[in-house]
């Protein structure tokens, strides 16, 4: 039954069906299956086949992007789940995709998991420059800047993320996380960011392990 749904919510999903995902997703969590076993087993299971289909031409930008609508739907449903409501935030982390990109699914993943482990949230978007980066850490008590890239070419917008925080004087203020598919622990190191998550479960560990270094 529960292998069953989650074959129906990869199929949609890779087809780009909307109204797919939702129903599977809804009858995910009807028959009362785990939230983390849904989004990996079910979501990004199948993002990852419509990835390795995109890199192989066999799908098309357009085809991808609808796949990609119907996994933000079903990620719409999950989110309420990870909310724990009446919790003081245990810090502040602003996010966004950097300059250049605009990838949001693992960004959002990561905001949806760290919002569940009671931090605040201050999501800055997409494409975001290095200014509003630096804007959005003057105000309040931000402890983390997190930053996602997933192309290879916006990857050099964390670097100039980093150097305009040095710039305003705010470096020393936050901590800096950052991930996405091609970033890697060397690059973090390369350009001074204080580390690197590999997926949004680690990036929650990560996260309270900064908040300890503060
Ligand atoms: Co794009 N795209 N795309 N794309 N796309 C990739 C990334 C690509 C690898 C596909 C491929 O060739 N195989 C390739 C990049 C190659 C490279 O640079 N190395 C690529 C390309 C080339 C492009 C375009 C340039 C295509 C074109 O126009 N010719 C274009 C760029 C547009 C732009 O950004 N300027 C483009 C466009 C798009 C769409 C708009 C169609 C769509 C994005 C829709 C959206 O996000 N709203 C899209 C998609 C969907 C993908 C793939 C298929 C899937 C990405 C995804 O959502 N994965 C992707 C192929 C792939 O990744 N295999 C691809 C699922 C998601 C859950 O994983 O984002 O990796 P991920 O997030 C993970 C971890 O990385 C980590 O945690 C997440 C969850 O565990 N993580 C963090 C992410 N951010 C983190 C931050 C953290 C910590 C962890 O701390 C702050």
């Amino acid at each position: 039954m529960k292998e069953k749904i989650l074959s129906e919510m990869n199929d949609a999903l890779m087809k780009g069906d909307r109204d797919g995902v939702v129903k599977a997703t809804k009858a995910a969590l009807d028959a009362g299956m785990e939230i983390r076993t849904i989004l990996n087993d079910g979501l990004i299971s199948a993002m990852e086949v419509v990835g390795k289909k995109f890199k192989a031409s066999e799908m098309f930008i357009p085809e991808v992007l609808i796949s990609a609508k119907a996994m933000h739907a079903g990620m719409a449903l999950l989110e309420p789940h990870y909310l724990k409501s009446g919790i003081k935030p245990v810090g502040k982390v602003v996010i966004g995709t950097v300059k250049g990109d605009l990838h949001d699914i693992g960004k959002n993943i990561v905001s949806m998991m760290l919002k569940g482990a009671c931090f605040q949230i201050e999501d800055c978007g997409i494409d975001v420059p290095p200014q509003k980066f630096v804007d959005a850490a003057k105000v309040g008590d931000v402890d983390i800047i997190a930053m996602s890239s997933l192309l290879t070419t916006s990857m050099n917008s964390m670097r100039e993320t980093i150097n305009a925080l040095e710039k305003s004087g705010l470096r020393d203020k936050v901590k800096i996380m950052i991930g996405g598919a091609p970033v890697t622990q060397e690059f973090a190191e390369s350009i001074g960011a204080d580390c690197y998550a590999k997926d949004a479960a680690v990036a929650v560990d990560r996260a309270r392990e900064l908040l300890k270094k503060r």
